[in-house]
């Protein structure tokens, strides 16, 4: 029997991974561990950790399993590790690829929205501005939200991730990079904030794009439908409609008003499925299906 563990299964990711595992129809044992636990040689570890816990585990279990998920970002931008959304990229995944990075979340909605354009269009320039639930701070977060008087009630909070020399955030400069990675656009421009706001879940977006020409909205749409895990509404779609859901939603879709070369959108999706447990879910599918 095939078996895939689970480390960190007390976090928020961990505790949707567990439920996620048992969407898969394939046959395999799941097996859940704490981050301290002797863990034994596995086909699969998904390590829903932090990024110091997750350095020390992939060094520890390299022998001793066949691929490792990594949930944090500690090796999303190295050099060798793919940073993987399987209706994306799950080609970047190979027999020599034992350590798999899942993205960001917010750069997972992000990239959801821009991979069905890319063979209809050049990005000349992306420009966004998130609104990202709660749920994505983690439990510490979350209890605080629920706790009266929190900061973050009724609030926006423009400061995610940590505060770096140059003034942007951690969760800034994983929308640029990340992005150019997945994408296989290694010069795409990303420009944008990052932003807290008092929501349970579901992360938005807010995006302005600059295509290379005009932009066509019926076949923007039409290609958005057809990409798997992704919606265009007609109508306003909110992060109550999209929590609980697989799908990526978009709305509000229209050209700018001065350059028919530009598109603005709003996308709004689970942070903590698509942004996490579901994408890590889909991950361990791809291996379960191909390589081991
Ligand atoms: C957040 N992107 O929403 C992060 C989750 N890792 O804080």
């Amino acid at each position: 029997m095939k078996t895939v563990g689970i480390i960190g299964i007390n976090g928020m990711v961990g505790q949707k991974m567990r439920s996620e595992l048992d969407k898969i129809k394939s046959p395999f044992e799941v097996k859940t561990f704490g981050r301290h636990d002797n863990i034994p040689a596995l086909d699969i570890a998904v390590l829903c950790t932090d990024n110091p816990v997750s350095r020390q585990l992939a060094a520890d279990l390299k022998n001793r399993v066949k691929f490792m998920v990594d949930m944090s970002s500690e090796f999303r931008m190295s050099e060798g590790v793919p940073l993987v959304i399987p209706e994306i990229n799950a080609h970047a995944i190979t027999k020599d690829t034992p350590l798999i990075a899942s993205p960001n979340c917010t750069t997972t909605g992000l990239v959801m929205s821009l991979a069905p354009l890319k063979p209809l269009y050049r990005f000349e320039e992306v420009f966004f501005c998130s609104y990202q639930a709660i749920s994505g701070g983690g439990k510490k977060l979350l209890d605080d939200f629920h706790t009266p008087g929190s900061y973050y009630e009724k609030n926006c909070v423009p400061l995610i991730g940590s505060l770096l020399e140059n003034g942007h955030t951690s969760e800034e400069l994983k929308g640029l990079y990340e992005s150019r990675k997945i994408l296989e656009i290694p010069d795409l421009k990303v420009y944008c904030h990052t932003v807290r706001v008092g929501v349970e879940n579901s992360h938005s977006l807010g995006v302005t794009v600059r295509l290379n020409k005009s932009a066509d909205l019926q076949k923007i749409k039409e290609a958005w439908n057809q990409f798997p895990h992704l919606q265009y509404n007609e109508k306003v779609i909110t992060p109550k409609e999209a929590s609980g859901q697989e799908t990526t939603f978009i709305c509000r879709l229209r050209k700018d008003v001065e350059d028919e070369n530009v598109i603005h959108y709003f996308i709004t999706f689970d942070n903590l499925l698509k942004g996490a447990a579901m994408n890590g879910r889909q991950i361990v599918e791809l291996l379960l299906e191909h390589f081991v």
